[in-house]
Protein backbone atom coordinates (compact mmCIF):
# COMPACT_ATOMS: atom_id res chain seq x y z
CA UNK A 1 0.00 0.00 0.00
CA UNK A 2 1.78 3.00 -1.57
CA UNK A 3 -0.37 5.35 0.14
CA UNK A 4 -0.31 5.05 3.29
CA UNK A 5 3.55 5.36 3.29
CA UNK A 6 2.27 8.85 3.48
CA UNK A 7 1.60 10.91 6.74
CA UNK A 8 -1.82 11.99 7.14
CA UNK A 9 -3.52 14.24 9.49
CA UNK A 10 -6.98 12.48 10.73
CA UNK A 11 -8.03 14.89 13.19
CA UNK A 12 -7.21 18.01 15.22
CA UNK A 13 -8.32 18.41 18.59
CA UNK A 14 -7.77 22.40 19.05
CA UNK A 15 -4.03 22.51 18.49
CA UNK A 16 -3.11 18.82 18.43
CA UNK A 17 -2.81 16.98 15.59
CA UNK A 18 -4.03 12.97 15.43
CA UNK A 19 -1.27 12.10 11.58
CA UNK A 20 -1.08 8.19 10.92
CA UNK A 21 2.43 7.98 10.52
CA UNK A 22 4.18 4.87 10.28
CA UNK A 23 1.41 2.53 10.72
CA UNK A 24 0.04 4.22 13.74
CA UNK A 25 -1.86 7.23 14.92
CA UNK A 26 0.48 9.90 16.98
CA UNK A 27 -0.19 13.33 18.18
CA UNK A 28 1.73 16.01 17.02
CA UNK A 29 1.85 19.79 17.16
CA UNK A 30 2.51 22.21 14.42
CA UNK A 31 5.91 24.51 13.97
CA UNK A 32 5.31 27.76 15.03
CA UNK A 33 6.03 28.63 11.22
CA UNK A 34 3.51 26.69 9.73
CA UNK A 35 0.87 28.72 11.85
CA UNK A 36 1.48 31.64 10.20
CA UNK A 37 0.16 30.23 6.62
CA UNK A 38 -2.01 27.77 5.91
CA UNK A 39 -3.96 26.23 8.92
CA UNK A 40 -3.80 22.05 8.27
CA UNK A 41 -6.82 20.50 8.00
CA UNK A 42 -7.79 16.81 8.16
CA UNK A 43 -6.31 14.54 5.24
CA UNK A 44 -3.97 17.26 4.90
CA UNK A 45 -0.62 15.14 3.95
CA UNK A 46 2.44 16.34 6.29
CA UNK A 47 6.54 15.98 6.99
CA UNK A 48 6.52 15.03 10.68
CA UNK A 49 9.90 14.85 12.92
CA UNK A 50 10.01 13.39 16.29
CA UNK A 51 12.08 16.52 18.33
CA UNK A 52 12.57 16.34 22.17
CA UNK A 53 10.27 13.89 22.66
CA UNK A 54 7.70 15.14 20.63
CA UNK A 55 6.09 14.82 16.66
CA UNK A 56 6.04 18.19 15.32
CA UNK A 57 4.65 18.67 11.96
CA UNK A 58 7.17 20.56 9.88
CA UNK A 59 5.52 20.83 6.71
CA UNK A 60 2.09 20.32 5.17
CA UNK A 61 2.36 19.40 1.48
CA UNK A 62 0.46 20.82 -1.52
CA UNK A 63 -2.92 19.57 -1.48
CA UNK A 64 -4.49 18.46 -4.67
CA UNK A 65 -7.70 19.35 -3.96
CA UNK A 66 -9.95 20.50 -0.44
CA UNK A 67 -13.59 20.41 0.20
CA UNK A 68 -15.21 23.19 2.39
CA UNK A 69 -17.85 21.40 3.48
CA UNK A 70 -16.72 18.63 5.13
CA UNK A 71 -13.19 20.17 5.63
CA UNK A 72 -11.17 18.08 4.30
CA UNK A 73 -8.33 17.97 2.06
CA UNK A 74 -7.14 15.52 -0.78
CA UNK A 75 -10.11 14.28 -1.15
CA UNK A 76 -10.28 11.14 -3.66
CA UNK A 77 -14.46 10.74 -3.54
CA UNK A 78 -17.34 11.42 -2.12
CA UNK A 79 -19.95 9.08 -1.21
CA UNK A 80 -23.24 11.21 -1.46
CA UNK A 81 -25.65 9.28 0.78
CA UNK A 82 -29.50 9.77 0.70
CA UNK A 83 -31.48 7.56 2.52
CA UNK A 84 -34.46 5.31 0.28
CA UNK A 85 -37.17 6.77 2.89
CA UNK A 86 -36.34 8.61 6.45
CA UNK A 87 -35.86 10.95 5.28
CA UNK A 88 -37.57 11.05 2.07
CA UNK A 89 -35.13 10.24 -1.21
CA UNK A 90 -34.47 12.93 -3.23
CA UNK A 91 -33.33 13.27 -6.19
CA UNK A 92 -32.85 17.18 -6.37
CA UNK A 93 -30.63 16.57 -3.15
CA UNK A 94 -28.48 14.00 -4.15
CA UNK A 95 -28.06 15.80 -7.92
CA UNK A 96 -26.85 19.36 -6.18
CA UNK A 97 -24.43 16.95 -4.23
CA UNK A 98 -22.97 15.55 -7.59
CA UNK A 99 -22.92 19.91 -9.05
CA UNK A 100 -20.89 20.33 -5.82
CA UNK A 101 -18.68 17.69 -5.35
CA UNK A 102 -18.19 17.52 -9.28
CA UNK A 103 -17.16 20.99 -9.50
CA UNK A 104 -14.36 20.38 -7.04
CA UNK A 105 -13.05 17.98 -9.19
CA UNK A 106 -13.87 15.20 -7.02
CA UNK A 107 -15.55 11.83 -8.34
CA UNK A 108 -18.99 10.86 -7.04
CA UNK A 109 -20.55 7.94 -5.44
CA UNK A 110 -24.26 7.71 -5.25
CA UNK A 111 -24.93 5.27 -1.82
CA UNK A 112 -28.41 4.31 -1.15
CA UNK A 113 -29.51 3.48 2.18
CA UNK A 114 -32.70 2.25 3.97
CA UNK A 115 -33.43 0.60 0.45
CA UNK A 116 -35.19 -2.33 3.54
CA UNK A 117 -38.14 0.22 3.04
CA UNK A 118 -38.78 0.39 -0.11
CA UNK A 119 -39.78 -2.11 -2.68
CA UNK A 120 -37.36 -3.71 -4.89
CA UNK A 121 -39.25 -1.55 -7.81
CA UNK A 122 -38.44 1.26 -6.14
CA UNK A 123 -34.77 0.98 -5.89
CA UNK A 124 -34.23 -0.82 -9.16
CA UNK A 125 -35.79 2.83 -10.45
CA UNK A 126 -33.34 5.19 -8.13
CA UNK A 127 -30.58 2.70 -9.30
CA UNK A 128 -31.04 3.19 -13.18
CA UNK A 129 -31.79 6.42 -12.84
CA UNK A 130 -27.62 6.64 -11.94
CA UNK A 131 -26.17 3.58 -13.15
CA UNK A 132 -27.40 4.22 -16.73
CA UNK A 133 -26.04 7.91 -16.77
CA UNK A 134 -22.58 6.31 -15.66
CA UNK A 135 -22.30 6.83 -11.84
CA UNK A 136 -20.94 4.36 -9.15
CA UNK A 137 -24.08 3.12 -7.46
CA UNK A 138 -24.32 0.97 -3.81
CA UNK A 139 -27.65 0.13 -3.00
CA UNK A 140 -27.32 -0.90 1.06
CA UNK A 141 -29.86 -1.56 3.92
CA UNK A 142 -29.15 -2.63 7.95
CA UNK A 143 -29.37 -6.10 7.23
CA UNK A 144 -25.99 -6.04 4.95
CA UNK A 145 -22.40 -5.34 6.56
CA UNK A 146 -21.74 -2.72 3.90
CA UNK A 147 -18.52 -4.96 2.96
CA UNK A 148 -19.86 -3.91 -0.84
CA UNK A 149 -18.11 -0.54 -0.06
CA UNK A 150 -14.65 -1.88 0.52
CA UNK A 151 -13.51 -2.28 -3.19
CA UNK A 152 -14.73 1.29 -3.61
CA UNK A 153 -12.77 2.94 -0.29
CA UNK A 154 -9.93 0.99 -1.18
CA UNK A 155 -6.26 3.22 -1.16
CA UNK A 156 -8.08 6.35 -1.45
CA UNK A 157 -9.64 9.36 0.86
CA UNK A 158 -13.53 9.51 1.03
CA UNK A 159 -16.11 11.23 2.97
CA UNK A 160 -19.21 11.02 3.56
CA UNK A 161 -22.00 13.80 2.56
CA UNK A 162 -25.90 14.03 3.00
CA UNK A 163 -28.17 15.20 5.27
CA UNK A 164 -29.16 14.57 8.72
CA UNK A 165 -30.08 10.58 9.27
CA UNK A 166 -29.75 9.33 5.97
CA UNK A 167 -27.71 6.63 7.93
CA UNK A 168 -24.18 7.85 7.55
CA UNK A 169 -22.59 7.05 10.70
CA UNK A 170 -24.15 3.73 10.73
CA UNK A 171 -22.37 2.50 7.80
CA UNK A 172 -19.32 3.43 9.62
CA UNK A 173 -20.47 1.29 12.30
CA UNK A 174 -21.42 -1.23 10.36
CA UNK A 175 -17.95 -2.14 8.30
CA UNK A 176 -16.09 -1.93 11.50
CA UNK A 177 -17.89 -2.99 15.01
CA UNK A 178 -15.05 -1.23 16.77
CA UNK A 179 -15.92 2.14 15.52
CA UNK A 180 -19.61 2.65 17.44
CA UNK A 181 -19.84 6.43 16.40
CA UNK A 182 -23.08 7.70 17.73
CA UNK A 183 -26.40 7.65 15.46
CA UNK A 184 -29.47 8.51 16.56
CA UNK A 185 -33.30 8.35 15.50
CA UNK A 186 -33.87 11.32 12.81
CA UNK A 187 -36.98 12.15 14.92
CA UNK A 188 -34.53 12.65 18.01
CA UNK A 189 -32.17 14.09 15.57
CA UNK A 190 -34.80 16.57 14.49
CA UNK A 191 -36.32 17.53 18.07
CA UNK A 192 -33.03 18.24 19.36
CA UNK A 193 -32.50 20.52 16.13
CA UNK A 194 -28.91 18.93 16.35
CA UNK A 195 -27.20 16.77 14.17
CA UNK A 196 -25.68 13.78 15.87
CA UNK A 197 -22.04 13.85 14.45
CA UNK A 198 -20.36 17.00 14.80
CA UNK A 199 -16.83 16.50 14.37
CA UNK A 200 -14.75 15.88 11.25
CA UNK A 201 -12.50 12.61 11.39
CA UNK A 202 -11.11 10.21 9.15
CA UNK A 203 -11.43 6.53 9.79
CA UNK A 204 -9.32 4.06 8.70
CA UNK A 205 -11.48 0.97 6.82
CA UNK A 206 -9.95 -1.05 3.59
CA UNK A 207 -6.48 0.33 3.96
CA UNK A 208 -8.01 3.62 2.87
CA UNK A 209 -9.89 6.63 4.91
CA UNK A 210 -13.17 7.91 5.32
CA UNK A 211 -14.59 10.76 7.08
CA UNK A 212 -17.60 10.56 8.77
CA UNK A 213 -19.27 14.38 8.65
CA UNK A 214 -22.25 15.90 10.13
CA UNK A 215 -25.43 16.04 7.58
CA UNK A 216 -25.47 19.13 6.15
CA UNK A 217 -28.81 21.60 6.76
CA UNK A 218 -28.33 23.59 3.51
CA UNK A 219 -26.59 24.13 0.02
CA UNK A 220 -24.58 27.18 -0.90
CA UNK A 221 -24.63 27.90 -4.36
CA UNK A 222 -24.21 31.50 -4.56
CA UNK A 223 -20.22 31.43 -5.53
CA UNK A 224 -20.45 28.65 -8.20
CA UNK A 225 -20.02 30.16 -11.67
CA UNK A 226 -22.49 29.04 -14.06
CA UNK A 227 -20.22 28.21 -16.71
CA UNK A 228 -18.24 26.31 -14.56
CA UNK A 229 -20.75 23.98 -13.42
CA UNK A 230 -21.94 23.86 -17.42
CA UNK A 231 -19.23 22.18 -18.29
CA UNK A 232 -18.53 20.17 -15.40
CA UNK A 233 -21.46 18.46 -14.31
CA UNK A 234 -20.85 14.55 -14.76
CA UNK A 235 -23.89 14.06 -17.41
CA UNK A 236 -22.39 16.82 -19.68
CA UNK A 237 -18.68 16.26 -19.92
CA UNK A 238 -18.45 13.73 -22.69
CA UNK A 239 -20.33 15.82 -24.97
CA UNK A 240 -19.65 19.66 -24.42
CA UNK A 241 -16.97 20.19 -26.04
CA UNK A 242 -19.23 19.64 -29.29
CA UNK A 243 -22.51 22.82 -28.39
CA UNK A 244 -21.42 25.63 -30.74
CA UNK A 245 -20.45 27.47 -28.43
CA UNK A 246 -17.57 27.87 -25.96
CA UNK A 247 -19.28 29.80 -23.24
CA UNK A 248 -23.01 27.48 -24.16
CA UNK A 249 -25.08 27.19 -20.84
CA UNK A 250 -26.93 24.57 -23.09
CA UNK A 251 -30.22 26.58 -21.97
CA UNK A 252 -31.38 28.72 -25.10
CA UNK A 253 -28.48 28.30 -27.37
CA UNK A 254 -28.35 27.83 -30.94
CA UNK A 255 -26.71 23.86 -31.97
CA UNK A 256 -26.43 22.26 -28.95
CA UNK A 257 -25.09 19.19 -27.86
CA UNK A 258 -26.37 19.27 -24.67
CA UNK A 259 -30.21 19.29 -25.73
CA UNK A 260 -29.64 17.18 -28.73
CA UNK A 261 -28.15 14.51 -26.59
CA UNK A 262 -31.28 15.35 -24.37
CA UNK A 263 -33.94 14.54 -27.22
CA UNK A 264 -32.20 11.38 -27.91
CA UNK A 265 -32.86 10.63 -24.31
CA UNK A 266 -29.33 10.09 -23.52
CA UNK A 267 -28.89 12.20 -20.82
CA UNK A 268 -31.24 12.45 -18.18
CA UNK A 269 -34.43 14.37 -18.04
CA UNK A 270 -33.91 14.31 -14.22
CA UNK A 271 -30.63 16.00 -14.02
CA UNK A 272 -31.07 18.27 -16.76
CA UNK A 273 -34.07 19.57 -14.88
CA UNK A 274 -32.22 20.00 -11.68
CA UNK A 275 -29.37 21.75 -13.57
CA UNK A 276 -31.35 24.29 -14.82
CA UNK A 277 -32.73 24.81 -11.23
CA UNK A 278 -29.11 25.42 -9.99
CA UNK A 279 -28.88 28.07 -12.62
CA UNK A 280 -31.77 29.87 -11.50
CA UNK A 281 -30.66 29.60 -7.68
CA UNK A 282 -27.45 30.93 -8.90
CA UNK A 283 -29.02 33.90 -10.12
CA UNK A 284 -31.16 34.58 -7.07
CA UNK A 285 -28.51 33.54 -4.19
CA UNK A 286 -26.56 36.22 -6.10
CA UNK A 287 -28.67 39.17 -6.12
N1 LIG B 1 -34.41 0.91 8.37
C1 LIG B 1 -33.14 1.34 8.31
N2 LIG B 1 -32.70 2.27 9.18
C2 LIG B 1 -31.41 2.68 9.09
C3 LIG B 1 -30.51 2.16 8.10
N3 LIG B 1 -29.30 2.78 8.24
C4 LIG B 1 -29.46 3.64 9.28
N4 LIG B 1 -30.70 3.60 9.80
C5 LIG B 1 -31.23 4.41 10.94
O1 LIG B 1 -31.24 5.80 10.57
C6 LIG B 1 -31.03 6.63 11.72
C7 LIG B 1 -29.99 7.70 11.45
O2 LIG B 1 -28.72 7.08 11.23
P1 LIG B 1 -27.31 7.85 11.45
O3 LIG B 1 -26.25 6.89 11.04
O4 LIG B 1 -27.21 8.46 12.80
O5 LIG B 1 -27.44 9.05 10.39
P2 LIG B 1 -26.32 10.17 10.00
O6 LIG B 1 -26.43 10.34 8.52
O7 LIG B 1 -25.00 9.78 10.53
O8 LIG B 1 -26.89 11.50 10.71
P3 LIG B 1 -26.05 12.82 11.19
O9 LIG B 1 -24.86 12.38 11.96
O10 LIG B 1 -27.05 13.59 12.02
O11 LIG B 1 -25.71 13.58 9.93
C8 LIG B 1 -30.66 5.66 12.86
O12 LIG B 1 -31.81 5.49 13.67
C9 LIG B 1 -30.30 4.37 12.13
O13 LIG B 1 -30.56 3.22 12.93
C10 LIG B 1 -31.02 1.16 7.18
O14 LIG B 1 -30.34 0.67 6.27
N5 LIG B 1 -32.33 0.80 7.33
MG1 LIG C 1 -23.68 10.78 11.83
ZN1 LIG D 1 -24.66 23.43 -24.88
Amino acid sequence: MTMFNKSVITRIVSNRYHVYHNNKIVEAVAMGKLRLGQKPIVGDEVKIEFLEEKYVIQEVLPRRNSLIRPLVANVDQALIVMSALEPDFSYTLVDRLIFLVALEGIEPVIVLTKTDLISEEKKNEIELEYTQAGYRFIALNKFDDASELSDVLAGKISVLAGQSGVGKSSILNRMNQDFSLQTQEISKALGRGKHTTRHNQLYNVENGWIADTPGFSSLNFSKVDPLELAQKVPDFAPFVSECRYRDCLHVSEPSCKIKEELEKEKISKVRYQNYCDVLDLIKEERR
